[in-house]
């Protein structure tokens, strides 16, 4: 029998791919973004299972309707993929307060506002998966991806510990790491940077945007790919509690667990 999906951020990248991944799975797709309008462009008719709905995540009372109204319409919610997100690139320092928020208004805020909404519902029928798109830099941290990187780092705080208190009522979760994807993520649609000046850091921050601009379009990880694994997964019985998806976030995550095993062991040496 047909599942029913819910999928934020399904107007572009990742969330569209899974969105039709989905579909083509035989699934019923409730896709959402900011727009329903840029929904149902994105996908143009292509789909008689597929349901647009507008969703911006930071709105906790939206997404109570959005779930409430999928699950009057559909029965169930058997799927939630929490995929919307945006990035603040650039150095901390450039950041006003404002901006530091507002990730994490989206990022952690508006991810927990979909699952509040979803959970009850799945914890009724004792069913149901909570696929979580994080990020490597969830788990690692580098110049340039400070803020973001603390979003995401809190996602993974936040999903580790709630997987843990859903499991008893058979309600699932899968976090996702990928590497970097060939989406609008880093596009200036989707992106935004610091807008303080630092002369200290002027030279590293034109070379990290230049880093950024030669990289959008350019990005190793395929999101086509990455959306049949999860739908793939989705449908196994025993769905594992983490995916880092691409060779350079299994790089990165790699490097970071030994450097992290090593400094364990040293801190024990040091008594
Ligand atoms: O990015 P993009 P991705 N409320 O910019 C939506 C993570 N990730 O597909 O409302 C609701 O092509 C926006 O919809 P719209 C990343 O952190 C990526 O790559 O129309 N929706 C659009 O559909 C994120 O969590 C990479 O503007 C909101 C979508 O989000 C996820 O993958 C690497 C919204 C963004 O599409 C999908 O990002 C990685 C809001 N307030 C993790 N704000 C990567 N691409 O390299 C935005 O490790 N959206």
């Amino acid at each position: 029998m047909s599942k029913v999906w819910l999928v934020t951020g399904a107007s572009r990248g990742l969330g569209r791919e899974i969105a039709r991944a989905a579909l083509d799975a035989g699934e019923t797709v409730v896709a959402t973004a900011r727009s329903a309008d840029a929904v149902r462009d994105a996908f143009a008719g292509e789909h008689h299972r597929l349901h647009a709905l507008a969703l911006d995540i930071t709105d906790a009372r939206a997404a109570t309707s959005v779930a409430a109204e999928t699950v009057e319409r559909f029965g169930a919610i058997d799927v939630l993929v929490n995929n919307a997100g945006y990035a603040e690139l650039g150095f901390f320092e450039t950041f006003t307060d404002a901006a530091v928020r507002r990730q994490f208004e989206v990022n952690l805020f508006g991810t927990m506002n979909v699952a509040r909404a979803v959970a009850p519902h799945m914890r009724q029928r004792r069913s149901g998966l909570i696929v979580t798109i994080s990020s490597v830099s969830g788990l690692v941290s580098n110049g340039g991806g400070a803020v973001y990187s603390a979003s995401k780092f809190a996602v993974e705080g936040w999903m580790e510990g709630f997987a843990q208190e859903l499991a008893p009522m058979g309600v699932r979760s899968l976090l996702v790491e990928p590497g970097m994807l060939r989406t609008e993520f880093m596009d200036r649609k989707s992106a935004r940077f610091g807008s303080i000046d630092i002369p200290d850091y002027a030279e590293a921050i034109a070379q990290y945007r230049a880093f950024v601009d030669g990289a959008n379009g350019n990005q190793p990880g395929d999101p086509k790919l990455l959306a049949a694994r999860i739908v793939a997964l989705a449908s196994q019985g025993e769905v594992p509690s983490r995916l880092v998806f691409g060779d350079d976030a299994r790089q990165w995550a790699g490097a970071k667990v030994d450097q992290l095993r090593q400094e364990i062991t040293r801190s024990a040496e040091r008594g």
